[in-house]
């Protein structure tokens, strides 16, 4: 029989120092006068056992299925699922093989309410992935239990989200507990209560489709703004199919749920003036733009040609190309004089996401000295890079299911793009069109994207 009793459990975090007092400096290079790390619990099992039965006191009846956010809350979820019957499931972490393997381990049906375990909630974004993962597998999170709230606004933003965190102790508890039995000092003890004060972490502020659309100097990037806005998705759906069938029956799936169709037009083995024409009647029945990713980078001449020219004649159908600024200012000044009647917007490739990409800081704030004195470019295609306000970011490398190939190409999911990199629209590809149900596959990437807010 497993004794539970608040204080000297707490207490007992404290002995096997998974709690610790001092002088620590944090990731952010901020400082701390208290460390957590729940993790050294897995060498005290009859503290497990003891958190398992505090776990248990709230579980609701509902409960179909545990899973803990990896790593830490495994250990935890298992005592609980061992203790209580409940079945367990387990959420991978590492990166996956594309398509080879499952992301959630275990037997389950869609629709299945599941209690989701954490040890610690700081910004509340490992819950959150863990989430939209598991709710892209079907399942329903019906109950979030963590041991430790650090307060700094985490729970907060996962109710914004419409999820409650139910947490066995908060951080302010912990120490009030420890100082009333004399563990801590009650100048620690204050320097603790300044210190989650002023840690509040701030939900991110995501640029509004509709209120960039009044700024936005190009009116291309006003246009897919406005689709963005109305049709509530930033999604770009990259299409690397290779032949015109291709293109366009998986447009046909997908297109009601984008708001522009990236190509890359010289791969289309049968390329053809009828391929365009059907793209550009399927873009305007699903109200979407075409971007080709033609990714020019020479000197002014020779874009004017690649523009107007060849079997592609690219400027004639796309309303958008991405350009590398690679060759110069006066590179791009070129396409910005170029008097003609339809010219696409210029996507500046800033930041590549492929791995050892030589896009370094010093090259991304060249490119940042001139690119915006040109009215022809909406913003840049990148990952970290800040884009100013009104221009627009892009980011490719997307998937919710992968996170990477082996070609050096690297992921992140939709969350982790809007709200930690900022961008205000995805570029997904295999994510898309590599699934046999695209149709299906589009609705989580909207559900991710919609549940961020941004319109
Ligand atoms: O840095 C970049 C820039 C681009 S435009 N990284 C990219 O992956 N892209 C393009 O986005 C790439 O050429 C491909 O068409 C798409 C990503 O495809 P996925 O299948 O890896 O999602």
């Amino acid at each position: 029989m497993v004794m539970n009793n608040t204080s000297s459990f707490l207490k007992s975090l404290v002995d096997i120092e998974c709690v610790k007092f001092g002088d620590f400096t944090l990731k952010s290079g901020k400082k701390s006068p208290i460390y957590i790390d729940l993790r050294n619990i897995v060498s005290y099992p009859k503290m497990l056992a003891e958190l398992s039965v505090f776990f248990e006191t709230h579980i609701s009846k509902e409960i179909q299925r545990i899973c803990g956010v990896p790593y830490a809350a495994l250990p935890m979820a298992t005592a609980v699922s061992i203790n209580t019957n409940l079945p367990m499931l387990i959420k991978r972490k590492e990166a996956k093989n594309y398509g080879t393997k499952k992301i959630v381990e275990g037997e389950f049906k869609k629709g299945d309410k599941v209690l989701l375990i954490e040890d610690v909630i700081t910004s509340g974004e490992s819950l959150l992935e863990t989430i939209t993962e598991l709710e892209s597998e079907g399942l329903a999170i019906e109950q979030i239990l963590v041991v430790l709230d650090r307060e700094q606004g985490g729970s907060d933003r996962l109710k914004a989200k419409g999820y409650e965190v139910q947490s066995l102790f908060t951080i302010s508890s912990l120490i009030k507990i420890l100082f009333e039995d004399g563990k801590i000092e009650e100048k620690l003890y204050h320097d603790v209560l300044n210190f989650i004060h002023d840690s509040q972490i701030t939900t991110p502020v995501v640029k509004s489709k509709k209120k960039l659309a009044k700024t936005h100097p190009n009116a291309i990037g006003q246009q897919l703004l406005n689709i963005a806005h109305a049709k509530k998705s930033n999604l770009i759906a990259s299409v690397d199919l290779t032949t015109s069938k291709e293109v366009l029956d998986f447009l046909a799936k997908v297109g009601s749920g984008i708001c522009a169709v990236k190509l890359h037009v010289d791969i289309i083995t049968d390329f053809s003036h009828d391929f365009v024409l059907e793209l550009r009647s399927i873009a305007q029945k699903h109200n979407f733009l075409i971007i080709e990713d033609r990714k020019f980078a020479d000197i002014g001449n020779t874009q004017l040609l690649q523009l107007s020219k060849g079997i592609y004649s690219i400027a004639s159908w796309a309303d958008m190309v991405t350009i590398h600024l690679i060759a110069g200012e006066a590179s791009l000044k070129a396409i910005q004089d170029w008097d003609t009647d339809k010219k696409p917007g210029l996507i500046p490739i800033i930041e590549m996401s492929s791995q050892g990409a030589l896009t370094d800081k010093h090259y991304m704030d060249n490119c940042k000295k001139f690119m915006y004195k040109y009215s022809d470019v909406l913003g840049g295609v990148c990952q970290t890079f800040e884009i100013d306000t009104p221009f627009l970011k892009f980011t490719p490398g997307v998937n919710l299911a992968s996170k990477g190939d082996d070609k050096g190409q690297q992921y992140n999911t939709p969350e982790f793009v809007i709200e930690t990199l900022r961008s205000d629209f995805l570029i997904i590809g295999r994510g898309l069109y590599a699934s046999t149900q695209p149709e299906v596959e589009i609705e989580k990437y909207l559900a991710a994207v919609r549940s961020c807010d941004i319109y």
